[in-house]
């Protein structure tokens, strides 16, 4: 499917410093950067029933970021997004309130384009949905079939865990913990007749009411997780530098995408690194569609909020803490950035440069927004607070920080 368009990103007097982010397998930091050709990431996409709050727009805000700080490093980046276009939550909830799920899906996709078109987010380069995926899964699991690790339990399709040795290698999780949450990610630990409780549906059989196509694997439609496997490894091949997404897809939904391809492509591992962004709260939980404590990109968009100010108020958090939303850090950010503009008016300011390696250090060191923000809040302040700054005035500083904030942080100002 199309995607958005894309903000123009200007060029930087310097380049960037190498990329390090934090890797959730290892548990520590590791450089990413491209082995051949682009770097190439996966981030997993939305699932269009109730299109963008600010948790999601944070989690695409953050590997915006790391898309930024690439292109500064010098690097050409292969970005893949998918679009859970047919899955439980969105049958439920077309269900539920009367709606065809098609038309719910495109109308959420098209709004969650608008958002992020809104917040200056680079778009995919692809931009797939399961639906248009279906036979790249078929043959996914077809190969996962000739390798012995697909059973059937009635007419549905699992994968078997076991068949992967490093299972458990990306959350580091032990089954306890894996049990403790599997349920309500997705999975279904309590059905008879599985192997092991832990194994994820691969292929559903039709079932009465929902939507199946027909195929090798029967009628039916793809399970989840074998759905990013697929479109990674279609646009990205067997091993890319990054899979992305929130927290919460750390178990299971990046554990099976990884042991699901690794069996397929015995020998390649599946992303390099696996970042993950932490979960944005509103009223003390965890802002989501099924607690329905959201707040939307769009209505704040059309109660004139300026989308700046939206996303720099996400960018004010580093992308790895969980945080609670408030509306007085939006006024904040509100706030913040008419002082920018003010100083940027100035035409003149204080020495550019310092800023500039300043902001990239920090996006280069683990997507280090906050400490970024914080070098650009000092050279506002010393552009527009200083007698004797004459003597230092750089003429040409507003235009090199216009394409600073505009590059790096996605900030046009
Ligand atoms: N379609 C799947 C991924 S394949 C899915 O998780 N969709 S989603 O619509 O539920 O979430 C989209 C992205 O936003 C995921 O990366 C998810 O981890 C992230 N996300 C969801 N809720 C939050 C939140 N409260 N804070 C931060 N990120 C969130
Ligand atoms: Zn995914």
């Amino acid at each position: 499917m199309h995607a958005w368009t894309a903000p123009e990103v200007p060029g930087l007097p310097v380049a960037g410093p190498s990329v390090q982010v934090h890797d959730t397998a290892t548990g520590g930091l590791v450089t990413v950067a491209p082995h051949d050709g682009p770097a190439r990431m996966y981030v997993c996409g939305i699932t269009p029933y109730d299109a963008t709050h600010l948790g999601h727009a944070a989690t695409y805000i953050a590997f915006d970021l790391l898309n930024r700080a690439w292109r500064a490093a010098g690097h050409d980046v292969a970005y893949v997004q998918n679009v859970t276009d047919v899955d439980d939550p969105l049958l439920e909830r077309a269900t539920k309130v009367g709606v065809d799920w098609v038309a719910l899906a495109e109308r959420e996709t098209e709004l969650f384009r608008q958002d992020m078109a809104a917040l200056r987010v680079i778009p995919p380069d692809h931009f797939v949905g399961a639906v248009e995926s279906i036979s790249l899964v078929v043959d996914l699991v077809q190969r996962l079939d000739a390798a012995g690790s697909v059973y059937r339990v009635d007419d549905d399709l699992y994968f078997s865990v076991t068949a992967d040795d490093a299972f458990g290698e990306i959350s580091g999780w032990d089954r306890d913990q894996m049990l403790a949450v599997f349920g309500d990610r997705g999975g279904d630990p309590e059905r008879p007749g599985k192997k092991d409780p832990l194994d994820c549906v691969l292929w559903r059989a039709e079932r009465p009411g929902e939507p199946a196509w027909d195929s090798a694997l029967g009628r039916g439609r793809p399970g989840w997780h074998v759905e990013c496997t697929a479109i990674a490894l279609q646009y990205l091949g067997s091993t890319f530098d990054v899979q992305g997404g929130g927290s919460d897809l750390v178990f299971p939904h990046h554990e099976m995408c990884a042991s699901e391809a690794q069996v397929a492509e015995p020998g390649h591992r599946f992303a390099r690194a696996y970042v993950h962004a932490g979960m944005v709260g509103y009223d003390g939980e965890k802002m989501s569609k099924s607690r329905g404590n959201l707040v939307f990109v769009s209505a704040l968009r059309n109660s004139d909020i300026d989308p700046a100010a939206i996303r720099l108020a996400l960018l004010r958090h580093h992308y790895r803490d969980d945080w609670e939303w408030t509306d007085a850090e939006l006024w904040a950010a509100v706030d913040t950035l008419a002082d920018w503009r003010r100083a940027l008016a100035l035409g003149a300011g204080a020495p550019a440069g310092p800023v500039v390696s300043a902001v990239l250090e920090a996006l280069a060191d683990d997507l280090d927004a906050p400490t970024a923000l914080e070098a650009v809040d000092s050279w506002v302040a010393a552009t527009l607070g200083q007698d004797g700054l004459a003597d230092t005035s750089d003429p040409d500083a507003a235009t090199t920080v216009y394409r600073l904030l505009d590059a790096s942080l996605g900030l046009a100002l």
